[in-house]
């Protein structure tokens, strides 16, 4: 009996060490890359690129957003032009015969590239296969692709990844990995107008026999820089280590995104939105009118300069801008979208150094019409209105300042710059004396050019009547155990990082703020709230208290701006502006989106 067990404890030993170790083995090498050292150093190259072009291609460009002479739209999603089959509920017998209308003819890869290049973005990320389950190139694992089902006859993904390389430019790949509306298995947002029984779907079977071998042959194939995953429910944790180990078998390097679900991503996504406050790698897509996929009705076209704006706005917070564009059956990508490219483009020619390789603003708080980026001993001082009486004031910096220039001045003009006590820098811009080339509408770039890293001086908000400013409650103190800012992920399409458990009365925050100058404040709170209804408040500085009654907004997540009325802060002085409960209904007292102090000029 004794030499019976130990046969078979032998026995098992040697399988285990022939089979099983080699799975945990690779799993050990897969968790090897999950560290934040191999992290750091996937998104090297990424990080300093800050700008990408998105491309949503498939089969919807061809419908355009209309379905039997209908314009299909709603709301949400429902708008989007690569979600009409799901929108108009199209039967895949009638959607399939789609891609023997699509051959786009006027395709030209070098082209997109060229209009990436020419907006100065650095990386392309493409649609391999979006929730309809076509795939954009030549799989061996579906027939449902661009090469073997439409007169087409091409690969576009190998073409533009030819045309990425000889024009160095990177390119990642875009992958539905949990929905796809042509497969009955397929779950999250799955096809319930083909395969209603939603019991009866087994998600493995789609994995296994579509989803997981599309991803290792795109791997295989286009050697790709980035896998995009999208929109990760109804996955498992060991169904995106798989995805993660099918990836890292081919390539260490390959950056993935959080949607690959399950927290194994590289960066986070957030989708139509900046976040206020970002303390994480983050990447900004975004649509350049109001569709991902091309739809002949979708003129809301975002002008050049809100684009440039979301740029620095994203660069300050050291995040990326991935804009989109939607290109059309025939293989172009619209006028509209070129010609906004474009004009970005000219302004990074000028003012790219401000963005690329740039590291957050150091300054903390700056006013609403004022971005900073910085790299090396300069800080990129981005203005994106005028100042009042060509007045700039910012927070102080610890360094010396060798020279206060224009970005655009070729000649590198010093401009006249004072520093106020130990809170502020004074730079006067007047426009008169100031190249006009050197202006810009969107934004107009100065260069502070420090002996050394430039470091602030205080990360003490500096409020001045020459700016708006706006008070984040991830920038607040808290003064309470129980009260919290709650970090949540910056993916999806709203900020869902907010104060959380205000349920306390005792409890409340507060921002530290120095001034430099007498001035007058009108005070704005930006919050949701429903439950807390007819809770009080009291927003106090200096002695001066505002009080409020908590309004119902419709819901926590439904924000509104209430005027809380004026306040006057006395100069050279530090204190600090807090917003109490004075007493709390039910709930939480209030989803705090922003307090804004707008100067009051006499
Ligand atoms: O449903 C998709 C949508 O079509 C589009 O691809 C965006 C791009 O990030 N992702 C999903 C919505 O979050």
């Amino acid at each position: 009996m004794k030499y019976d067990l130990q046969f078979r404890f032998i026995v098992f030993v040697f399988l285990f060490s022939l089979f099983i170790k080699p799975i945990l083995a690779l799993d050990e090498q897969v968790a090897a890359t999950l560290s934040e050292e191999n992290r750091k150093e996937r998104l090297d190259w990424w990080q300093d690129a800050r700008f990408g072009m998105f491309i949503h291609w498939g089969l919807y460009a061809v419908p355009a957003g209309r379905w039997k002479g209908e314009h299909v739209t709603g709301e949400g999603a429902r708008r989007l032009g690569e979600w009409i089959m799901w929108t108009a509920k199209i039967p895949v017998a009638e959607y399939e015969p789609l891609a023997k209308q699509f051959n786009p003819s006027l395709y030209d890869a070098e082209q997109w590239v060229k209009l990436a290049k020419q907006a100065s973005m650095k990386y392309i990320v493409i649609t391999a296969k979006h929730c309809e389950g076509f795939a954009m190139y030549d799989s061996d694992v579906s027939g449902y692709n661009i090469v073997d089902a439409t007169p087409f006859d091409r690969d576009p993904l190998a073409e533009l990844k030819k045309a990425c390389d000889k024009y160095g430019l990177k390119l990642g790949f875009y992958y539905s990995h949990v929905w796809d509306w042509h497969e009955p298995n397929a779950r999250g947002s799955d096809n319930t107008w083909d395969w209603p029984d939603r019991n009866a779907k087994d998600p493995n079977i789609y994995f296994e026999k579509k989803a997981y071998p599309q991803v290792a042959e795109l791997l295989q194939k286009y050697d790709p820089d980035i896998i995009w995953f999208d929109v990760p429910t109804d996955i498992r944790r060991e169904q995106s280590e798989r995805f993660l180990s099918i990836i890292r078998k081919y390539d260490p390097a390959c950056i993935i995104n959080d949607r690959i679900g399950n927290g194994l991503g590289d960066y986070e996504s957030p989708e139509q939105y900046i976040p206020s406050v970002a303390n994480k790698d983050f990447e900004v897509c975004m649509t350049l009118n109001d569709t991902w996929g091309y739809k002949i009705d979708d003129v809301n076209w975002k002008s050049p300069d809100t684009v440039i704006r979301n740029l620095v706005d994203i660069a300050s917070k050291a995040g990326n801008y991935l804009v989109n564009v939607g290109p059309t059956a025939e293989g172009l990508i619209p006028p509209a979208s070129v010609r906004i490219l474009q004009e970005v483009g000219k302004w990074m020619n000028q003012y790219g150094e401000s963005i690329y390789e740039t590291h957050a603003n150091p300054l903390g708080n700056l006013g609403e019409h004022v971005r900073c980026t910085a790299k090396d001993d300069k800080l990129f001082i981005h203005i994106f209105d005028w100042p009042e009486r060509d007045e700039l004031v910012l927070p102080a910096i610890q360094n010396k300042i060798k020279k206060v220039y224009l970005l655009a001045d070729q000649r590198k003009k010093p401009l006249s710059y004072k520093r106020i006590g130990k809170s502020g820098i004074f730079i006067r811009l007047d426009s008169a004396t100031l190249p006009a080339a050197a202006l810009h509408p969107a934004d107009t770039v100065l260069v502070i050019q420090c002996e050394g890293t430039p470091q602030a001086a205080s990360q003490t908000t500096l409020v001045d009547k020459t700016y708006t400013i706006t008070l984040h409650p991830a920038q607040a103190t808290i003064h309470g155990q129980k009260l919290r800012y709650n970090v949540g992920t910056l993916h999806g399409l709203s900020d869902r990082n907010r104060l959380v458990n205000w349920t306390d009365p005792n409890e409340y925050i507060g921002w530290p703020i120095q001034t430099i100058r007498k001035c007058h404040f009108k005070i704005e709170m930006n919050y949701a709230a429903a439950k807390s209804v007819n809770s009080e408040c009291v927003i106090e500085i200096d002695n001066q208290k505002l009080h409020a009654t908590v309004m119902n907004t419709g819901s926590e997540n439904r924000f509104q701006t209430f005027s809380l009325g004026t306040v006057t802060l006395q100069g050279g002085e530090s204190s600090e502006l807090l917003l109490k409960p004075i007493n709390i209904k039910k709930g939480s007292l209030l989803n705090l989106r922003s307090i804004k102090l707008i100067p009051i000029i006499p």
